[in-house]
């Protein structure tokens, strides 16, 4: 039996999809992973248990050996970013629709049992009611939401016309140990937990009022197993939602973080980020039924767990 494969591996997300793999009982897992912002810190403890792959997803020809049989691919590899995608919309694109299609078509060609696809709640945009529903028609207001979207349709139409089964999970806004604060395009818990720990203010885009359904890394990673083990008649060709199922403003969060550790400090405000969705809170009843989605942390032991880790 060949190994599950995770692209983006060694990324904050994908790291964690590995070790909830091998506590599931892999052998080994295979990563690909271009290490342009994952690292080979983030699998340090488990090392030896995987093969590590410097590929990039835009190379079809590097990856398609590496996806042949493989029984199961977790595609995380991607440039994960809004702003980003607007300062940088050609890799963005490249990365996020090419290197995409890449991971598709060699699974499909290669004979994979199947393939979990990581998409995004950006999809969404902005809508008109709270929480936001699978069945709700997506209206994407960045680049990379339009390229996350288009990887459900690609997700889709892999599984209705090449018999490839394949699920997309939309992630909300994930957080939690070994998401890397480093870069302007950080996730804002990562640049909030590191602004606290030097008691520097964060910049705040916007009022501040805007709202996330920040949702802990363990639980994602154990729902993208989930995914993975469901029946494939029942979650091929299917989108979830991958949310914890609340919302906080930033804020209120910023202020929560404040509290464990006794400070005041005043964020500074900048003007609001092109792009950027105003509310974001998940239905997770499609993702119960049907992956028996149950979110283990909440926010506040997240928080807790993460702050603990910087
Ligand atoms: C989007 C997606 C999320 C995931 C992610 C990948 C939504 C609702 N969520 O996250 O599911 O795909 O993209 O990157 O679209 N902010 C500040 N100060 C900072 C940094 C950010 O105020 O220093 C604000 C930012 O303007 C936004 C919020 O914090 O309103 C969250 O930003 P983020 O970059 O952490 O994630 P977001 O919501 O773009």
């Amino acid at each position: 039996m060949k190994n599950p494969v995770v692209t983006g591996g060694a990324g904050f997300i994908g790291s964690s999809i590995v070790r909830a793999l091998l506590k599931e009982g892999a052998q080994r897992v295979t990563v690909i992973d271009n290490l342009r912002s994952g690292s080979e810190k983030n699998l340090a403890e488990v090392a030896e248990h995987v093969d590590l792959h410097v590929v990039d997803i835009r190379d079809y020809d590097a990856i398609a050996p590496l996806l042949e049989g493989a029984p199961k691919v977790f595609h995380l590899a991607a440039i994960p970013s809004v702003p980003r995608s607007i300062t940088e919309p050609v890799p963005s694109h490249t990365a996020n629709i090419d290197g995409t299609f890449n991971v598709f078509r060699a699974a499909a060609e290669g004979g994979a049992g199947r393939v979990v696809y990581a998409a995004s709640s950006s999809a969404y945009g902005d809508t008109e009611v709270l929480p936001k529903v699978e069945s709700m028609i997506p209206m994407p207001k960045s680049p990379y939401a339009a390229q996350k979207l288009m990887g459900e349709y690609y997700a889709s139409v892999f599984a209705s016309c090449f018999g490839l089964t394949t699920t997309s999970l939309r992630f909300f806004n994930v957080f939690g140990p070994r998401q890397d604060p480093s870069s302007p395009y950080s996730g804002v818990l990562s640049l909030f937990m590191r602004c606290l720990i030097e008691r520097r203010p964060p910049t705040i885009f916007g009022d501040g009022e805007q709202s996330r359904d920040f949702t802990y890394v363990e639980d994602v990673a154990g729902l993208c197993l989930k995914a993975s083990n469901a029946p494939a008649a029942v979650v091929s060709g299917n989108m979830y939602n991958a949310g914890n199922g609340g919302r906080f403003t930033l804020n209120q969060t910023w202020r929560i973080l404040c509290g464990f550790e006794g400070v005041e400090i005043e964020p500074v405000y900048g003007p609001p980020r092109a792009g950027d969705v105003k509310d974001s809170q998940a239905d997770t009843a499609r993702a119960v039924r049907d992956l028996g989605h149950a979110p283990r942390f909440s926010f506040d032991e997240g928080l807790r767990l993460t702050l603990e880790w910087y």
